[in-house]
């Protein structure tokens, strides 16, 4: 049991403390905590026309926000401090992040690109952020764009520019009513941060860094139908290893203290920790309150759909291994395997509930847990997990002798 649950608590751990951290470098007034905020989605770093409005160089002044399991950091810019100390600082962002954001707001100055060969050189994955797109005509920024892969050619690997507008300007646009009456109007035209994030994304999955990223608020929102999907598919992914970890541990669990076939339903209650890992997968946790409600109405479905007629079958076909003359590994795997099925029947339900955001949808609990019934083929399933819990129990037989 032990080994089983440790294998998913280290799983889970990576997913609540696996922390990602970026931070944005960069001069001062190019938009780094406006970027940031961008990301976010929330103005939660101080910005604004003044200059230095991040005004310490101090680390230990530096601001993080956590947006769930991704942390930013804002930094002072780079040009209040000169050689020595803005390397040391090079050298200190580069040691703490996981991902450098070099913002600029136009061509690199000569500071700029010697801060940006530093950070080179400490081999951490870095991106260069065109920020303030939104002053330049299309045409321009694209010369930019050619200019900065010039003059970063060795210093970033290819596809590791882009081009953002984290507070376009507000933009004069002239309204004319029913009447032909004009007005003018200032417009804050959208902020365009959509490459970023999905750069971002890329990365963290090329590094392998995607299960900490599931429940950041940057790949909540606004993000392409391609993050989206993946962002649901990891989570289901993470959530199958899960519930297949928590079957196993279970089964193994009643295979070795067998109890009453009747009671295996009742028996789901003991999967409360099982529903609150999972709410935390989906970023909904769960109170253990909550969790056993969940968990009531599942069973309540269970016992419905499947009766007692199901339980004595299996009690039978329990009796009938064991009466065999088969081994009492046999009978034991057995029942195990029974506690296995409500298992995954209990963790499928949970997930169907938080994949649509805590609701059991318009056809109710009833129709949910139908479904999985439905879909699970219950024997071969029985039989894998029968499989399962023999090899482990064999093994730990095999250990103590
Ligand atoms: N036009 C334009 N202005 C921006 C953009 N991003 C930031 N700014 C402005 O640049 C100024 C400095 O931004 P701030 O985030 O404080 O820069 P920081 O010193 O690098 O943190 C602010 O007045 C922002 O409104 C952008 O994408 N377009
Ligand atoms: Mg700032």
């Amino acid at each position: 049991m032990a080994d089983e649950l440790g294998q998913v608590q280290t799983m889970l751990d990576k997913l609540e403390y696996g922390h990602i951290h970026i931070a944005a470098f960069g001069r001062v007034g190019v938009g780094k905590s406006a970027l940031l905020n961008a990301l976010l989605g929330e103005r939660r770093f101080s910005s604004g026309p003044l200059h230095g409005e991040t005004k310490r160089a101090d680390i230990a002044a530096w601001q993080a926000q956590d947006a769930g399991g991704i942390y930013l950091i804002d930094t002072p810019g780079i040009n209040e401090v000169e050689g020595e100390a803005r390397e040391r600082l090079a050298h200190e962002v580069a040691g703490r992040a996981d991902l450098v954001l070099f913002v600029v707001e136009g061509d690199l100055s000569s500071s700029e690109l010697a801060a940006l060969r530093l950070l080179a050189a400490e081999h951490r994955p870095m991106l260069l952020v065109f920020n303030k797109a939104d002053r330049y005509t299309r045409s321009d920024r694209a010369l930019l764009l050619t200019t900065l892969t010039e003059r970063t050619a060795g210093l970033l690997p290819a596809g590791r520019i882009v081009a953002t507008s984290a507070d376009p300007a507000e933009q004069l646009v002239v309204q004319v009513d029913e009447a032909g009456q004009e007005t003018e109007l200032l417009r804050q035209p959208p902020q365009q941060v959509a490459d970023l994030k999905e750069t971002l994304w890329n990365i963290l999955e090329a590094e392998g860094k995607t299960l900490s990223a599931l429940n950041a608020s940057l790949f909540a929102g606004q993000v392409s139908d391609r993050i989206a999907r993946r962002v649901i598919e990891l989570k289901k992914e993470l959530a199958d290893k899960v519930v297949r970890n928590w079957c196993l541990a279970k089964g193994v669990v009643v295979g070795l203290n067998p109890i009453p076939v009747a009671d295996l339903i009742g028996a789901a209650a003991v999967d409360a920790s099982l529903v609150i890992h999972l709410s935390r997968i989906y970023g909904l946790p769960m109170s253990r309150h909550e969790a056993g409600q969940l968990i009531r109405t599942i069973g309540y479905q269970m016992a419905l759909l499947m009766g007692t007629v199901w339980a004595i079958h299996f009690l039978s076909a329990a009796l009938k291994a064991g009466s065999g003359g088969l081994s009492t590994f046999l009978t034991a795997a057995t029942q195990g395997a029974v506690a296995w099925y409500t298992t995954y029947v209990v963790g499928q339900a949970a997930r169907r509930y938080l994949e649509q955001g805590k609701s059991w949808g318009e056809q109710g609990p009833k129709r949910v847990v139908s479904e999985i019934l439905a879909s699970v083929d219950r024997e071969s399933l029985l039989a894998e997990a029968r499989e399962e819990i023999l090899a482990r129990l064999r093994r730990d037989k095999a250990q103590k002798e």
